[in-house]
């Protein structure tokens, strides 16, 4: 259902050209040919990663070219191989060419690699076409073109965090406020009812995906409101963020709203309710009360849950969740991708 999908090009390096000379030394009148052949192009190569969950980064550089071949030259020498180029992407990412509508490769494990545009052939210099009786050739070949294609990449979106909470909570809020989706938000309950997901770019080209999901009330796992059907959306998160609503306009008590909560995640699935989860106490700019901040706080420490703060409206405390979240989903970033 929600596929991230994207267009590029890519081009292998051209072979270089052979060269045409001949030897010229002190005392030898006819020096033999000595033209050396042109390296090869470089190849487009996609490596699968685990530090990219989407195509973002894609959409930044959609173009990716392989070094040409060097020249040949003189006293036989071959031109240096053009470099080749190694594009990360996520596991799971499906490789089509986009003019004939054919699969190339589908990436399943991480490290997987696969060429999918090979360097041109560098030409033969005129030293490879001397005989015994045709000394003096003059012949030599143009480097091969390296392969050029336009690529189309799909990827099967899975959440890597997933929001719950009652509705109105500001989860649609909340989502269009970190990423590009644009859910509608509106100020009454089930404005939600089909989950969306917004792809939340971290620091430098590291993305995650957040999803939104119709919110939770009382009885939810009895049917009531749109029920618990959508929460087999978010079994597969690594990360639960549960907003609660702190402003007084909900009329209700947050901490009581965060068990109800939790009481419906736990009569879906122990699994879900047993996630990894982070409290967020949303609509603090209209909090006039700080006793129904610090209670939700409270009860986050005694569950051993990072307790954030935030106001889709005012910006407050969003980097500082974006970052804790990023934490909590992506891998460490120590080991440098190859780009
Ligand atoms: N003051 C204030 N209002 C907010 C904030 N975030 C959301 N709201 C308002 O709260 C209302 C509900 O927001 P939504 O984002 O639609 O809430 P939701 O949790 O997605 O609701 P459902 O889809 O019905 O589950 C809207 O009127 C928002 O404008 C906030 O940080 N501060
Ligand atoms: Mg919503």
């Amino acid at each position: 259902m929600f596929i991230d999908e994207v267009k590029i090009y890519v081009k292998a390096g051209d072979g270089g050209n052979g060269c045409l000379a001949f030897r010229r030394e002190k005392f030898v009148p006819h020096g033999g040919p000595s033209g050396g052949d042109g390296g090869r192009g470089g190849d487009v190569i996609f490596v699968a990663s685990q530090h990219y969950n989407t195509l973002l980064h894609f959409r930044f550089n959609p173009e990716h070219k392989a070094e040409r071949g060097r020249h040949g030259e003189g006293s036989n020498r071959t031109g240096r191989e053009g470099e080749s180029k190694e594009v990360p992407t996520p596991v799971g990412t499906i490789i089509y060419d986009a003019a004939t509508g054919e699969l190339i490769h589908d990436f399943t494990t991480a490290g997987d690699r696969f060429t999918v545009a090979r360097g041109g052939k560098g030409g033969k210099g005129n030293a490879r076409y001397a005989t015994s009786t045709h000394q003096t050739p003059t012949e030599h070949e143009d480097g091969f073109p390296g392969e050029a294609r336009t690529l189309r990449l799909e990827l099967k979106l899975l959440a890597d965090v997933g929001l719950v909470g009652f509705p109105n909570a500001g989860k649609s809020t909340l989502i269009s406020r970190i990423s590009a989706a644009r859910p509608k938000i509106a100020d009454y309950p089930f404005t939600t009812l089909e989950p969306n997901l917004g792809v939340v770019s971290a620091d430098g080209d590291r993305t995650f995906v957040v999803a939104d999901i119709p919110g939770l009330i009382e009885g939810a796992h009895l049917g009531h409101g749109l029920g618990v059907q959508f929460l087999k959306h978010i079994e597969r998160t690594r990360l639960l963020a549960h907003l609660v609503d702190v402003s007084e306009s909900s009329g209700r008590d947050p901490v009581h709203d965060f068990e109800v909560v939790m009481t419906e995640l736990a009569s879906f699935s122990e699994q879900l309710a047993a996630k990894p989860m982070i409290v967020i106490a949303a609509k603090i700019d209209a909090a006039q009360d700080p006793k129904r901040v610090t209670a939700l706080k409270r009860l986050a420490t005694k569950r051993g849950l990072p307790f954030y703060k935030i106001s889709s409206v005012t910006g407050e405390g969003i980097d500082a969740l974006k970052r804790g979240m990023a934490e909590a989903v992506l891998p460490p970033p120590a080991v440098p991708d190859p780009a």
